[in-house]
């Protein structure tokens, strides 16, 4: 049922009421009654975590003038580009990624469609794998002490594995290069939610790569409403200028860090296939509920979570 509200809600196939703005103001799963809601739950769930958390992460000592410049870009515009070399990190993660691509590689828009049954209109496909093999990725991403102090200033505690995803977008039909995209939205059920996003192959503007504006632009005065996406059209109506998007292009090795709670973003309007390579880690104080955290998730990145807090606790 509610999936089916959401279907109609996204597909706009009735005109928006005045009761149904009331639902989306206070009572939708951004509403601020909702949200109100499920902050006090989580911190409830998580009164001693959340404040250790807290406290932890008023011990880490100054940042460097590297992570103080990145820190910065993310507290001002909403995201930061930087390197896996300025992380510390070996190139050689990305070799694990162009090993789970290579059953993808040449996968076509059909077969990606197929094989996702039930989906309107996101082709894109989430990889079929051997989590226990993404070790690489926990142990030198999400247990990076420079990332972790870095987002940890950020979130203002020590923040939460979230998770590891890998996708890939297939080309899609000439003429149809929206068909894959989400369009314009912000993930607002997160109060901030860092995605990093990063890929073993070079993405440029063909590969239909992340698209983002930047926070001071993607305000409720620019977008409201949530789950609603909304297409370059929309968007550029609202006084948005096309120039102010920024297209998440680079090489192998380049990463981006971007609050996709705070920016508006797409992507995957891909005329060559895009590999991408997603870590998310969000706070404790959450705005989703309860019952939308994907518990499979939340289990595989339980004993992360556990590394991520004894490094801190250790250092103490
Ligand atoms: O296809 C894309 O790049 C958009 C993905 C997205 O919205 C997200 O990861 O939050
Ligand atoms: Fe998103």
């Amino acid at each position: 049922m509610r999936k089916h509200i959401l279907s109609m809600i996204r597909s706009k196939r009735f005109t928006l009421r005045p009761w149904w703005h009331v639902y989306l103001k206070y009572f939708s799963e951004v509403g601020h009654v909702t949200k109100r809601f499920n902050l006090w739950d989580s911190r409830l769930t998580q009164l001693f975590q959340g404040r250790r958390r807290r406290r932890l992460a008023k011990t880490i000592p100054a940042l460097s003038a590297a992570q103080n410049h990145l820190l910065q870009e993310l507290n001002s515009n909403g995201f930061c580009r930087t390197t896996l070399e300025t992380l510390g990190i070996d190139h050689a993660v990305l070799s694990y990624l162009k090993q789970l691509s290579k059953p993808y590689e040449n996968m076509t828009f059909d077969q990606v469609k197929a094989s996702n049954p039930g989906k309107a209109k996101y082709y894109w496909t989430k990889m079929n794998r051997d989590w226990k093999a993404d070790q690489v990725i926990y142990d030198t991403l999400a247990k990076n002490k420079f990332l972790l102090d870095l987002l940890s200033k950020y979130f203002e505690e020590i923040p939460y594995f979230n998770s590891f995803e890998y996708m890939y977008s297939p080309p899609f039909p000439a003429g149809r290069p929206f068909e894959g995209s989400q369009n314009w939205h912000r993930d607002n059920n997160q109060r901030k939610f860092i995605k990093i996003f990063f890929s073993p192959f070079p993405l440029t503007r063909k590969e239909g790569p992340p698209q983002i504006l930047p926070a001071r632009l993607s305000t409720d005065k620019y977008y409201t409403g949530y789950p609603r996406y909304m297409t370059d059209e929309e968007l550029f109506a609202t006084g948005i200028n096309p120039d102010d998007q920024l297209f998440l292009t680079g090489e192998p090795g380049t990463i981006y860090l971007v609050d996709t709670a705070r920016c508006l973003h797409c992507g995957s309007r891909s005329s060559a296939g895009r590999h991408q390579a997603i870590v998310t880690f969000n706070s404790t104080d959450r705005y989703a509920s309860r019952s939308s955290i994907k518990r499979e998730y939340a289990r595989l990145a339980e004993p992360v979570n556990q590394a991520m807090m004894e490094m801190y606790e250790k250092s103490l």
